[in-house]
């Protein structure tokens, strides 16, 4: 019982870091990307583009959205330009 239940809680460690906020953005290690860490990290940001990525309108951006606006080239990932 002592190995399923610690088995579990590495499970759901493990999905929870598979979101993938990079840690790049996410300064405070939170698993969510704000709009003052956003801002921080892409210097031309702007709230009308952050409640167009926040699509459930939490005030916050999680790695769906991320990905999400990524996709839409809402926002371009740096580590791309190459
Ligand atoms: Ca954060
Ligand atoms: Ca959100």
């Amino acid at each position: 019982m002592g190995i399923f239940s610690s088995g579990a809680i590495l499970a759901s460690l493990v999905v929870f870091s598979s979101v993938g906020m990079p840690s790049e953005i996410d300064t405070n290690g939170d698993g969510l990307a704000s709009f003052e860490e956003l801002q921080a990290a892409y210097t031309d940001f702007t709230e009308q583009l952050f409640q167009q990525i926040d699509t459930n309108s939490d005030g916050y951006i999680d790695g769906d959205e991320m990905s999400a606006a990524e996709e839409a080239g809402l926002i371009i990932n740096e580590d791309d330009d190459a």
